[in-house]
Order: structure tokens, then sequence, then C-alpha cells
């Protein structure tokens, strides 16, 4: 396995549910990272480890999630000068989900946080990949056959729709 340059952080085990589709699609794009579980309530002193080291291990990228009352995108970007992609996860302790989606994207000037939608951790894989590929040339290729493929996808649910009519493309 090649050296991780993108760093996926979690608040919880159960943000996985969610989280594993960033690493699903940085798997799908052939991006290497790491995973673990990084808390900035219950372990803040593991949280500030983990974002004073990230650059130097080789992260050129951070995934962070969490739920409810989100501080972990936040609080690692306030400390690393890496780039930080947040996810607002809706968790058990989440009232509606808006509570975590506010906790990220609200960043006071000078410490911003690239915020995804609620429960969107494949797009903060893909934009992770996206910021890689501006100096990759080998994934922005891939990022392209990407776009294609999602293109691609949408042309042939068009045309099958066009030649059977609605009814027929229910089923
Ligand atoms: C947040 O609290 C975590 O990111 C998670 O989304 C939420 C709930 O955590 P657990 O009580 O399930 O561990 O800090």
């Amino acid at each position: 396995m090649s050296q991780a340059i993108v760093g996926i952080i979690m608040g919880s085990q159960s943000d996985l549910r969610i989280m594993k589709e960033a690493a699903e699609v940085l798997d799908e794009l052939k991006v290497a990272y790491d995973l673990t579980i990084v808390s900035a309530h219950r372990t803040p002193l593991r949280m500030v480890d983990y974002a004073q080291h990230a650059k130097a291990k080789g992260l050129k990228v951070i995934i962070a999630g969490a739920g409810g009352a989100a501080h972990l995108p936040g609080m690692v970007a306030s400390i690393t000068t890496l780039p930080v992609i947040g996810v607002p996860v809706k968790s058990s302790n989440s009232i509606d989900g808006w509570d975590s989606v506010l906790s990220i994207l609200q960043m006071p000037a000078g410490v911003p946080v690239a915020t995804v939608a609620l429960d969107g951790a494949r797009n903060a894989g893909i934009l992770a990949a996206q910021i890689i590929a501006t100096s990759d040339s080998a994934l922005s290729s891939r990022l392209e056959s990407f776009k294609q493929s999602l293109q691609n996808k949408v042309e042939e649910a068009a045309s099958q729709l066009e030649s059977k009519g609605w009814r027929q493309s229910l089923h």
C-alpha cells in the first residue's frame, strides 16, 4: 500500500457507516488514505496530535466527519494548514442534521472548512481527489474518466426513457 495522502477522520465509530463512502470513492480513484477515529470532545489531545503531525506524515488533504455539535473539522482546521473538508453527519445526537451542518459550515474568517452536504462523504472523497489532482496528472485523467462515467449514466437513462416511454422506464 502506498503512502496515505488523504486522512479520513471521524468523531465516533458510529460515523463510519457514512464516512466509509469517502474511503470507497478514494479506492475507486486509486488515492491512498488512512482512516481513524479522532474525537474533538472525547480525545481532544489526540485531535491536536493528529492535526499537528498530519502534514509531516505526508497527508495533503484531511476529510473530517462528525455529527451533532460537530467541532472536529473546524478544530483540526485551526491547527493545520492542510485543506480540511468537513462532512456533517446526521447522528444519534443530531436534532435534524442542521446542527452538524452549521457547526461545520459557519467557520470564522481565517479558518476555512470546505463543507459538503449532510452525510455527503462520497463528495468529500471526490473533492479531496480533485484537490490532489491539481498536481497529479494521472489522477486528473482518472477524474476525467469518472466524470465521463457520470455523464454516460445519465445519457443512457435518458435514451432508455425516450425510447421506452416513462411508464416502462419505471420497471
Ligand atoms: C459526534 O457525536 C460524533 O461524530 C458522532 O457523530 C456523534 C455521536 O457519537 P456516539 O455517541 O455515537 O459515539 O461527536
